[in-house]
């Protein structure tokens, strides 16, 4: 387990050193494969904005959105052959404009997404870690891991995202029990920074810590 983190990590590492963020167009491929539009408002007007994702190489992925009378977009690449999902909407500074989740990388039971935000002068911008790193979000439960992510209303703070990632530690035959962190993040800017941490040692599936809510981040 400790070995998949690892490569997790290190691909995440490449990953960075590899993109090159919102830039020009990557070279079509024949046969390019929609991963179909959805409708987000991020520039806070109110209306609208059709972003989609489509795939412009086998390990190339475009994201498009169509704001302040233009047409954006941006390629990054994905690790490996990773199949098409729509992007989500969501809005986890609670400030009314819409970030997007972009995924970049799945296995059999987990997906990873970027979260990307519009900018009127900058256009697509993908948010950082603190340590300037694409700031990466995973979803997906098995019995090994138990991965996902909610937003928490926390007045009269601001709506911060909280992600929960936690591995399996129990022995076969023990009662199952997982070990991680369940982290919240708040908004700085580009920067998405951990804000409270909490620790997860031995707990049950069922225990709260573990429980996520992905629509409560719904833009
Ligand atoms: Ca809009
Ligand atoms: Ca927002």
């Amino acid at each position: 387990m400790q070995m998949r983190r690892r490569r997790r990590l290190t691909a995440a590492v490449l990953l960075a050193a590899a993109s090159t963020g919102a830039g020009p167009l990557a070279p079509a491929s024949a046969t390019p494969q929609e991963g179909g539009t959805v409708q987000a408002d991020v520039d806070g007007d109110a209306k609208p904005n059709a972003v989609a994702v489509r795939e412009i190489a086998p390990d190339v992925h475009e994201l498009s959105v169509h704001a302040g009378g233009r047409a954006l977009r941006a390629t990054f690449p994905t690790g490996g052959t990773v199949p098409l999902q729509q992007p989500r909407a969501v809005d986890i500074d609670g400030d009314g404009r819409a970030e997007l989740l972009v995924a970049h990388g799945a296995d059999a039971r987990t997906g990873t997404f970027n979260v990307w935000k519009y900018d009127p002068a900058r256009g697509l911008v993908r948010m950082a870690a603190a340590n300037g790193t694409p700031f990466d979000v995973t979803e997906g439960s098995g019995l090994s891991e138990v991965h996902g992510y909610s937003c928490a209303p926390d007045p009269p703070r601001p709506r911060e995202l909280v992600t929960v990632n936690v591995e399996l530690t129990s022995a076969p035959g023990e009662t199952t029990a997982y070990t991680g962190t369940r982290i919240n993040y708040a908004v700085d800017g580009d920067v998405i920074r951990p804000v409270f941490r909490k620790d997860i040692t031995n707990e049950p599936r069922i225990h709260s810590l573990l429980i996520t809510n992905p629509s409560s981040c719904a833009a």
